[in-house]
């Protein structure tokens, strides 16, 4: 049975603390499965399987994304599936992640099983309480820092932005954006549950140093703010 908490179903907890999204276009060639298993390898602790290449097939997305749900599955850590609810449904991931250009969440929500996971895209307070609303288990929030990786994110929205949808919401929130090492931890202090990066893993020399560092600030930011500052 389905654990409920009033009238609304639990969704299943994840660690979204460094969580890691594929990108076959900046991963210099390598594949998006060696990227995964690199990336897990140095601490993600959620993969999101994104496919921008319209020439990706669906059924090309739905055999990579069973080889990653073996792989996060063995290893521990969550898959999310960007965009495609169906995919996330066939392959048994943890959840799916939808912007506003996506299936709309309310409507998301009502296919999905009671315990997969809705994660929303939301610029803004008042998007992100209408994305709670409508059944989402987490935001993504930004872009935080200036980056190139999607040229459609518009302006960055800074850290005090980031801060006012943290507040804003009950449910976590991972910043998006510009994410490295050199300023996880300030997004970490902002109020974010974790820090989502693409170019700064998948595009790095060597992808599990990559993930390890900014691992590393993320968990140290973390345990900071839980005591407190005093560590
Ligand atoms: N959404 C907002 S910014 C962004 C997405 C998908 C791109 C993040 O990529 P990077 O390389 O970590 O800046
Ligand atoms: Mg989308």
């Amino acid at each position: 049975m389905t654990a409920r908490k009033g009238n609304k179903p639990v969704q299943k907890k994840i660690d979204l603390s460094l969580y890691v999204i594929t990108d076959r276009l900046l991963s210099r060639g390598r594949p998006p499965m060696a990227v995964a298993a690199k990336a897990i390898a140095g601490g993600a602790t959620c993969i999101q399987l994104r496919e921008k290449d319209a020439a990706v097939t669906s059924r090309e997305l739905f055999a990579l994304a069973e080889k990653l749900r073996a792989l996060t599955r063995e290893k521990g850590v969550a898959l999310i599936i960007n965009d495609r609810l169906d995919i996330a449904l066939a392959v048994g991931a943890d959840g799916v992640h939808l912007g506003r250009d996506d299936l709309p969440l309310a409507v998301a929500r009502r296919l999905l099983p009671p315990g997969m996971i809705l994660g929303a895209s939301a610029g803004d307070p008042r998007q992100s309480r209408r994305a709670q609303a409508a059944g989402a288990a987490y935001l993504g929030t930004g872009a935080v820092f200036g980056t190139s990786t999607k040229p459609d994110a518009g302006a960055a929205i800074g850290l005090a932005a980031l801060n006012a949808v943290c507040r804003s919401v009950e449910i976590p929130v991972v910043g998006i954006g510009g994410i490295t090492a050199a300023n996880a931890g300030r997004v970490i202090a902002a109020g974010a549950a974790g820090a989502a990066v693409i170019s700064s893993v998948v595009g790095a020399a060597d992808v599990t140093a990559a993930a390890r560092e900014i691992a590393l600030q993320v968990k140290t930011a973390l345990a900071r703010r839980n005591t407190g500052g005093n560590i």
